[in-house]
């Protein structure tokens, strides 16, 4: 046992048993000069604190969050949300840094999170930088850290808006510096196929060159390998991106099927029927649909999702069912725009919300839940 970091084994022991303070180390030869006394020490012991302080803040997350302010616009010489060419050689360097620690973090979680509330839950975001940091500025203004409540994400960080990339390594840094505090699930865009058919996988080797835009696409797919699935807020309200998965796909209890589902999960519609189901179904709403569309064969309120050509539609019945089974009260989920940025549906029992105000050109609102104790409130977000 030694008190005494990195002196030679004669200098052991606690300061208690010695005569005066074991002599400086010599990393500091300014400080040996030094007679022996309070004021030194506490010199001494302010400078080890400000190194340390020093080491601790510079990450690679940090490098990441000040390219993103300078992205953001850092002064009056640059217009907003532009990069310089001469960055992306030291942002691609970062990113795929961070990518590493930050999949390992995440590896380690369940593939369903119980969270406590209080806790923001955000949908969709879609590479809609603008209204992340308008999110930012509302919710978390200097860090998620000093906010008594956690941030969950539901999924689709990228693929449609044309900042996937920027939207992507932001929550990644914030995940880095406050893992506890920064949650994040997998959506149906997390997907390496998906991001080819849409933009993301563009994106990137349009920002960094095919070479290089190329490693960083494979990093960051590396980290949604491992992304959870869902959450359980107070072991009462589910959250995940799509829907309800149906009992074919999860026959048990869904929290100890779903923290069965592999890891890492490269290629979950082959490997997880399961996680593809939450990825990717819709609850069936009479609002946009007929109970005359229900086919007759629809097995326990679960029938084959014709918008998307994948998943499946859930019932109202289909929901309480599960609901009643899992002895959850309420899903949250996001996956659809609707106009102000959240709906109730399926009898109150469902809630869908969505965090990109003007989704592909359109005129929707951004929202947020905010789940506290046992209330659910709605938050639209003015990203004017
Ligand atoms: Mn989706």
């Amino acid at each position: 046992m030694s008190y005494n970091h990195g002196q030679p084994p004669h200098q052991e022991g606690p300061y208690a048993n010695t005569q005066g303070p074991p002599p400086y180390p010599s990393a500091h030869p300014h400080m040996g000069q030094q007679p022996y006394g309070a004021a030194p020490i506490i010199i001494m012991q302010q400078q080890q604190q400000q190194q340390q302080q020093q080491q601790h803040q510079r990450t690679v997350a940090t490098d990441i969050q000040d390219l993103l302010r300078f992205f953001e616009k850092r002064d009056q010489t640059k217009d907003a949300l532009v990069w310089t060419p001469s960055t992306f050689i030291n942002l691609a360097k970062n990113v795929i840094s961070l990518c590493k620690e930050v999949r390992e973090i995440i590896r380690r979680e369940p593939r369903c999170l119980k969270i406590s509330s209080p806790c923001y839950v955000l949908g969709d975001i879609h590479g809609n930088y603008q209204d992340l940091v308008c999110f930012e500025k509302s919710l978390w203004r200097a860090t998620p850290l000093l906010s008594p409540a956690s941030f969950l994400f539901l999924g689709d960080y990228v693929d449609r808006g044309v900042h996937g990339l920027e939207v992507i390594i932001y929550l990644l840094a914030a995940k880095f510096q406050c893992p506890k505090k920064v949650l994040l699930l997998r959506g149906n865009h997390e997907i390496r196929k998906v991001q080819q058919m849409f933009s993301f996988y563009k994106e990137c080797l349009g920002k960094f060159g095919d070479t290089l835009g190329k490693e960083v696409w494979d990093a960051i797919n590396t980290v949604f390998d491992v992304l959870p699935l869902a959450a359980v807020i107070d072991d009462k309200i589910l959250c995940l991106h799509g829907g309800i998965p149906s009992p074919t796909a999860c026959p048990g209890d869904f929290v100890s099927t779903v923290n069965d589902i592999i890891v890492p999960l490269s290629e979950p519609e082959s490997e997880s029927s399961l996680a593809w189901e939450i990825m990717w179904n819709d609850p069936f709403s009479i609002d946009t649909n007929t109970a005359a569309q229900i086919p007759s064969g629809a097995i326990g309120g679960f029938f084959p999702n014709t918008r998307r050509s994948t998943g499946n539609y859930f019932t109202g019945e289909a929901l309480m069912a599960f609901l009643e089974k899992n002895n959850f009260t309420h899903v949250i989920r996001a996956h659809e725009v609707v106009q102000v940025g959240f709906k109730v549906q399926l009898s109150g029992r469902l809630l869908t919300v969505f965090s990109s105000s003007h989704y592909c050109g359109g005129t929707n609102e951004a929202a947020t839940v905010l789940v506290d104790s046992a209330k659910l409130r709605l938050i639209r977000l003015d990203t004017t």
